[in-house]
């Protein structure tokens, strides 16, 4: 990695909705330009590694597509035609708007939408403020973390684990349900040095053959949604062989004498049945860890974006409290640090403005919200007024169908701040052009890691684009909305943050690039307990008490196993619906982003479905035949791929391509559903029944 001389290089940290969070080394060209990217060499998380999308972001940032002027609607909803106006004019229309719609139907008419297209919390969070103060309808957050962060948090009590740095020192990780060579790289990177400094093994866990699993020294390809009956059954080998340690069982655990009492009847032969794995397999792996006590559990999102997800997280979770890994260095479970960092975001989001008796609406349930759906809307007023940023939910979101019939609805009113035109911002009344994380100010926390990193801006923005902090405050004045924070730039929040937060200034953190908040050794493996009050993990949560943030029981939450168990509500394959179609993330996109930009765009060529050439045969499918997959909820034609990694009975489409980049302009999410996941909501993206047929 070495750095050439004559280019200049900025420091920045990638703002994109990756657990990685990557330090970067921008090279910029002239106040316009960047050249490369490049992982930061001098970061010990990130180690120099990034993924081939962000290493060429030059292709985006400098996109010819780049949104370069606000527009306003001129033809139909949805047609694509929209003049340019002056940003004064589209902001006094969107207020104007917003004030119209409170006028009519109460002030929790106007719904901000938002996710993680950056994860900058200035820019991201700080449209929380805008709502507060002015009492518009909160979005509750399930769409992405909602499963696994339950699911994690109900053994632990917390959202944290051992410092990811200690994978490189494990003498087995375990990568489950995420394709981290796709979605996290480092994670790859640290497990990788493990084995090759100490000869550890590297076990995957995945329902295809991904390039993960191709690189794992074991992969284990299980049927999608049965991951908690393999862990039952590890369990069960373990108290069976005696890798049960009990002494930190009985300090650290609350039920572990019911649980090996329950796990009896949970052999692998049971796990077999269901997960499709042999009893080879379950055996193998099981005896590896307990043989192995630095055993450290990567777990991952993917397999929670199940209608059991939440459950299986927490049964994967379980295994290492059995054996005690958590006591060793470079053993125990690891999802995701949120817990470590404690800011103090009250400035950014205005949180003292917040009035707790104002609706939340499920952010999974869009579609039903905006076609009026009166328990989605909890019994309000109707949504008549969005301002969207950072998300993309005409291609993101579950029940891909009736979402768009809602944003196609006339008496909504809708603004999309947005870098690229993308489906949703097509749809929208007033489009505004954004800033990306290269051309403003903001901060950033690693998910998968324990860093905080400064992302200043580097370059100046393209054409008339703006920040989204300026939509904040501009739209604030207009609106009558007060607080201290719209007096603010985003350089002062970071810097008030960081003081409140106790990490010291700006200043500081701008010298040393980021604040390595690892937690110390006894805490990050719970040595001195969990995050209970009573100090024990629990094999047996209260599912409607987790402590994750949660909205309150929805889903078939009454259901929810005692102890971990395979929790039978997936939406299995049936006579009509003869295939379980998971829905993973393609390697040369994030979620929608970069399905714009020309190298991605040529990686994943187009949209297919990976389909087991044994089941594609009788249904008289060829490799490359175009062939239509239809679900509960609606239908979509794109084109075979034959692969013999994945299970017969499976079905993976890989990416989320626009709409129109299918035969039928129908993109992937018109086939998953938007029922809420047990016990707190969010949608199970790779768990849809579907049927498949050659196109006629
Ligand atoms: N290249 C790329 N990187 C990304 C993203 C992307 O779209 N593309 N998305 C970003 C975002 S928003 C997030 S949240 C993270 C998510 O990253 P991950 O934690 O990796 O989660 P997923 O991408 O949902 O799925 C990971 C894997 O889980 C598998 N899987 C599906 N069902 C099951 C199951 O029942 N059991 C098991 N064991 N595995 C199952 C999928 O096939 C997939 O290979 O990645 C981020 N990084
Ligand atoms: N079928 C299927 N669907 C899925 C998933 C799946 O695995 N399968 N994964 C789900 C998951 S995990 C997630 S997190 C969601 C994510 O879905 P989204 O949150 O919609 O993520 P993206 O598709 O990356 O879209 C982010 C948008 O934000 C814009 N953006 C980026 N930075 C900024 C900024 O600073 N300001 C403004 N105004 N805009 C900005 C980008 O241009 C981009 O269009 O998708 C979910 N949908
Ligand atoms: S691996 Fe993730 S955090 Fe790192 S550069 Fe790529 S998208 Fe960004
Ligand atoms: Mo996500």
């Amino acid at each position: 990695m070495n750095k050439p001389l004559d280019k200049k290089i900025g420091y920045s940290a990638c703002p994109h909705d990756c657990p990685s969070t990557c330090a970067l080394d921008v090279e910029l060209l002239d106040a316009h330009t960047i050249g490369r990217i490049r992982g930061a060499a001098d970061n010990d998380y990130t180690a120099g590694v990034i993924c081939a999308k962000v290493a060429r972001y030059a292709e985006r940032i400098h996109h010819p597509d780049r949104l370069l002027r606000p527009m306003r609607r001129k033809g139909e909803k949805g047609s694509g035609e929209f003049e340019p106006v002056s940003w004064e004019t589209a902001l006094d229309i969107v207020a104007e708007q917003f004030e119209t719609a409170a006028q009519r139907h109460g002030s929790e008419t106007v719904w901000p939408y938002f996710y993680a297209g950056t994860m900058g919390l200035v820019q991201r969070d700080g449209i929380n403020r805008l709502r507060h103060a002015k009492r518009y309808s909160g979005e509750y957050d399930t769409i992405c973390t909602n499963m696994a962060w339950t699911g994690f948090i109900a053994g632990t009590g917390r959202l944290a684990g051992p410092d990811p740095r200690e994978m490189g020192r494990s003498d087995l990780v375990v990568i489950w349900g995420t394709n981290a060579v796709a979605t996290q790289v480092n994670v790859m990177t640290h497990a990788v040095k493990a084995r090759k400094t100490r000869g550890a093994r590297i076990v995957a866990i995945d329902v295809y053959m991904t390039e993960t699993m191709r690189q794992a020294d074991i992969a284990l390809l299980l049927k999608p949604g049965t991951d908690g009956a393999l862990a039952c059954a590890v369990m069960h080998v373990l108290f069976r062989d005696g890798h049960a340690d009990w002494e930190y069982l009985d300090r650290y655990t609350d039920r572990p004498r019911d649980l090996e009492a329950h796990l009896r009847s949970r052999t692998p032969e049971w796990a077999s049945a269901i997960t499709g794995l042999s009893v080879a397999e379950i055996e193998e792996f099981a005896a590896m860890v307990g043989r192995t006590p630095r055993t450290y559990f990567r777990l991952g999102y993917g397999f929670t974006r199940n209608r059991n997800g939440t459950a299986n997280m927490h049964a994967a979770s379980c295994i290492a409290a059995v054996t005690g890994a958590w006591k060793h260095e470079g053993g125990g479970a690891f999802h995701n640090n949120g817990a470590i960092y404690k800011l103090d975001k009250r400035m950014i989001e205005g949180s003292d403005l917040r009035d707790p008796s104002v609706r939340m609406l499920d952010q999974s349930r869009i579609g039903a919200i905006l076609t009026g759906d009166r328990e989605a809307l909890r019994g309000g007023a109707p949504v008549t007024a969005m301002l969207i940023q950072n998300t993309n939910p005409v291609s993101v979101a579950p029940e891909q169908d009736t979402v768009k019939r809602g944003f196609a609805r006339g008496d909504l009113f809708t603004c999309v701040h947005e870098q690229f035109m993308t489906e949703t911002a097509r749809m929208a009344d007033v489009v505004l052009p954004a800033t990306t994380f290269l051309e403003h100010d903001d901060i950033y926390k690693g998910g998968g890691h324990q860093y905080l990193i400064f992302g200043p801006k580097l370059v100046e923005a393209a054409g008339e684009a703006r920040e989204n902090h300026f939509v904040h405050v501009e739209l604030a004045r207009r609106l009558g909305a007060e607080h201290p924070g719209f007096a603010m730039t985003p350089r002062d929040h970071i810097d008030w943050m960081l003081k409140s937060s106790g990490y010291g200034t700006l200043e500081e953190l701008e010298a040393g690039r980021w604040r390595d908040l690892q937690p110390d050794f006894e805490t990050a493996h719970y040595l001195n307990g969990f995050a209970y009050p009573d100090g024990k993990f629990r094999f047996s949560p209260d599912w409607t008490k987790v402590p994750s943030s949660n909205d309150g029981p929805m889903g078939p939450w009454q259901q929810m196993p005692e102890l971990p168990d395979h929790f039978a509500v997936i939406e299995d394959a049936n006579e009509l619906y003869p295939f379980r179609l998971a829905t993973s993330p393609a390697r040369g996109f994030l979620n929608s982003t970069f399905n714009e930009t020309p190298t991605s765009r040529q990686r994943e060529g187009r949209p297919t479905v990976m389909v087991h050439p044994d089941d594609a045969a009788p249904l008289d499918i060829a490799d490359g035949d175009e062939v239509r997959l239809g679900s509960p909820r609606g239908e979509v034609s794109l084109h075979a791929k034959f692969f013999e990694g994945v299970r017969r009975g499976v079905l993976v489409a890989e990416g989320i391509w626009p709409n129109d980049a299918f035969p039928d302009g129908k993109g992937i999410n018109t086939l998953t559903g938007a029922d809420p996941v047990a016990p707190y909501g969010g949608a199970a993206f790779h768990d849809n029944r579907v049927w498949l047929r050659r196109s006629a």
